[in-house]
C-alpha cells in the first residue's frame, strides 16, 4: 500500500510542503498519497484576509490575524522562492514591500502552477490525531464542514502547518472590566480607520506594535501610545507617539504606566504575540514552545524527537519565511521518502543543544538573522532545493534593518536586489505613507525604474 502523508493546514509551509512533493511528481518520479487539510476555504494561510474575527458561522476559531492595509514588513526579496521569483510571476519588477493582496497572489502563483490543489480537503478542521504504537500509524479525525460530518483517515506521516500566529498571548491588566472603551488584541485588528481621531494605546514593542501603530498613525490616529515590557522600540517615532514603560492598570478611560505617568486612552490594541497551540494533537504529540528562533524538541527544526513521522514546519519565530518554509519541506519530503536519514536519537539530541545553546547566546538582532540564515543554509544544502545564498538574503535583512532605524515612516519605500535574479526592484510610484489605496491594481500601477 501506498504511504499515506497528511498535512495540516495550507498557508506558507503546508504549500511549501505540497510544492516539494509536486516537484518530483513533475519530473515523473513516485510519490506518496498526500492529503491536505486546510480548515479554510481558500491557501494562503494568514495571506487569505478575512474581515471576520472571534468564531466563524461554522463555530471555528478564525485563524486570520492579518489585517486590511497590511504591506509587507520586510522586503520581499528576503522570503522569494528560489524556484519560483517575483519576475517570473508578475512578468517585470514590482517594488519590494508588496501589499498583503499581491504576496497572497504571489504565493498563489506558485502553488496554481504546481496544480497541488488536488490534494486539498478544504473546509476540513482537524480535530484529533493520535499516533497508535502498534499499527504505527496516526489516525486523524477531521470536520468536513460542507457535508456536516466527522471523518477519520490513517496515515504513516503527519506534517504540522498550522501556523503559531493565530492564538492570542496576553496579560490582564487591573482596570480592565470597566474601561470605557475598545479593548482587543492585535489578532482582531482589522481596519486602522476604525482608530482615525482617537487616542490609542499599544501593548508591546515588536512586529505588531510597531506595525499596527504605523497603520493607525497613517489612517488618523490621533495619538499613539506604546509600551514596553523588556525596552522601548526606540524608532524616530512621530511627534503624536509616545513610548512609556509597561501599563500598570486603566481607570475608566486613564491608563497608568509603571513609571507613575498616566494617559487618557480611547483604546487599547494588545500587540502582546501569539502561543503556539495544537489542541488537535494528542498532549504526547504537541509542541509546547514560546516564539522563539530555536524551538526545542525538533530535530533539524522540524522532526519530533520521540517520533520523527511527526514533522512540524514554520515553528520558529521568523525573520526567513517562505524560503526557509521551503527548506523545511524539502527535508521533510526527503525524509519520507528514505533520501534523508536521521541519527541516533543521541546525536540528534547532541547537535539540537548546539543549536539550542547558539540561540540563547545571540546577543543583537544581526546574531539572530545569521543564526536563522545558518539554519536555512544548512537545511539547503541537505537537499536538492534550488541554490539560495543567504549570506547575500542575510545582507538584505541588515539593509532592512538600517533602513527602518533611519525611518520607520519611510523604510517601505527603499528598493533591493533579487537574491535570485541579481536584479533590483522598482520604486513605487507613491511613498508608503501617502499610499491609502493599497489595491493590487493600484501597486503594480507605474512602478519606476530605480536606473532611470
Ligand atoms: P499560517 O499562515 O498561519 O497558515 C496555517 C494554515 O493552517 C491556515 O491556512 C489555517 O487555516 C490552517 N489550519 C490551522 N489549524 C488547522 C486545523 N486544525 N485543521 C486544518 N487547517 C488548519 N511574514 C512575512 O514573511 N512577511 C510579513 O510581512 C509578515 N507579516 C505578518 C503579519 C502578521 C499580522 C502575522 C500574524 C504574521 C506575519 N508574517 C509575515 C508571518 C507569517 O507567519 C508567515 O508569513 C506565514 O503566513 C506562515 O505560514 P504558515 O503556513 O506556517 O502558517
Ligand atoms: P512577538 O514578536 O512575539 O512579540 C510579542 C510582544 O509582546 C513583545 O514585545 C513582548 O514583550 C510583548 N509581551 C508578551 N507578553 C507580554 C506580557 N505578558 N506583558 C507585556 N508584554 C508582553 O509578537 P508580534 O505579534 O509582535 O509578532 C508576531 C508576528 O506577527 C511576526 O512574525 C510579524 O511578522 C507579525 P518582550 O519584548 O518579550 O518583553
Amino acid at each position: 500500500m501506498k504511504i499515506r502523508v497528511a498535512i495540516i493546514g495550507a498557508g506558507p509551509s503546508g504549500c511549501a510542503q505540497l510544492r516539494s512533493f509536486a516537484a518530483l511528481e513533475q519530473k515523473g518520479l513516485p510519490i506518496p498519497e498526500i492529503v491536505c487539510f486546510e480548515k479554510q476555504k481558500n491557501w494562503g494561510g494568514l495571506w487569505n484576509y478575512t474581515w471576520e474575527t472571534g468564531v466563524d458561522r461554522d463555530g471555528e476559531p478564525v485563524h486570520g490575524s492579518m489585517y486590511r492595509y497590511l504591506w509587507s514588513n520586510g522586503p520581499k526579496e528576503c522570503l522569494e522562492f528560489a524556484d519560483y521569483t517575483f519576475e517570473e510571476h508578475f512578468g517585470r519588477q514590482i517594488p519590494s514591500y508588496p501589499p498583503r493582496e499581491v504576496l497572497f497572489d504571489y504565493i498563489q502563483g506558485r502553488v496554481e502552477k504546481s496544480g497541488v490543489k488536488k490534494w486539498i480537503k478544504f473546509q476540513c478542521p482537524v480535530k484529533n490525531v493520535e499516533f497508535n504504537n502498534e499499527t504505527k500509524k496516526f489516525i486523524l479525525r477531521y470536520r468536513n464542514l460542507k457535508r456536516d460530518i466527522e471523518q477519520i483517515e490513517v496515515f504513516d506521516y503527519v506534517i504540522v502547518a498550522s501556523g503559531h500566529y493565530s492564538f492570542p498571548n496576553y496579560p490582564i491588566f487591573s482596570g480592565m472590566n470597566k474601561f470605557n472603551g475598545r479593548i482587543l488584541h492585535a489578532h482582531d485588528f482589522r481596519d486602522a480607520l476604525e482608530f482615525k481621531d482617537k487616542d490609542i494605546l499599544i501593548v508591546g514593542s515588536s512586529y505588531s506594535a510597531e506595525d499596527i501603530g504605523s497603520q493607525c498613525y497613517k489612517y488618523g490616529a490621533k495619538s499613539i501610545t506604546s509600551c514596553y515590557r523588556t525596552k522601548p522600540m526606540g524608532f524616530n517615532f512621530p511627534n503624536n507617539w509616545e513610548e512609556k514603560p509597561m501599563l500598570d492598570k486603566v481607570e475608566l478611560n486613564i491608563a497608568y504606566f509603571k513609571d507613575g505617568t498616566s494617559k487618557k486612552i480611547d483604546a487599547i490594541i494588545l500587540c502582546t504575540g501569539y502561543k503556539h497551540h495544537f489542541p488537535f494533537l494528542a498532549e504526547n504529540l504537541q509542541l509546547k514552545t514560546k516564539n522563539r528562533l530555536w524551538p526545542n524538541h525538533l530535530y533539524k527544526g522540524i522532526f519530533w524527537f520521540e517520533n520523527p513521522k511527526l514533522i512540524y514546519l514554520g515553528m520558529q519565530d521568523q525573520y526567513y519565511t517562505f524560503n526557509m518554509f521551503d527548506a523545511q519541506a524539502w527535508l521533510a519530503r526527503d525524509f519520507i521518502l528514505g533520501k534523508f536519514s536521521l541519527p541516533s536519537l543521541q546525536e540528534q539530541l547532541l547537535e539540537n543543544n548546539k543549536w539550542l545553546t547558539k540561540e540563547e547566546n545571540l546577543k543583537n538582532h544581526f546574531d539572530e538573522i545569521v543564526f536563522q540564515g545558518d539554519y536555512v543554509k544548512e537545511l539547503i544544502s541537505l537537499t536538492d532545493y534550488p541554490k539560495l545564498d543567504t549570506d547575500k538574503v542575510n545582507a538584505n535583512f541588515f539593509l532592512w534593518k538600517k533602513h527602518k532605524k533611519e525611518n520607520i515612516m519611510t523604510f517601505r519605500d527603499q528598493i533591493y536586489c533579487s537574491v535570485i535574479t541579481g536584479n533590483y526592484s522598482f520604486y513605487h510610484h507613491t511613498p508608503w505613507i501617502d499610499t491609502l489605496d493599497d489595491s493590487m491594481e493600484s501597486f503594480l500601477s507605474s512602478s519606476q525604474n530605480p536606473l532611470k
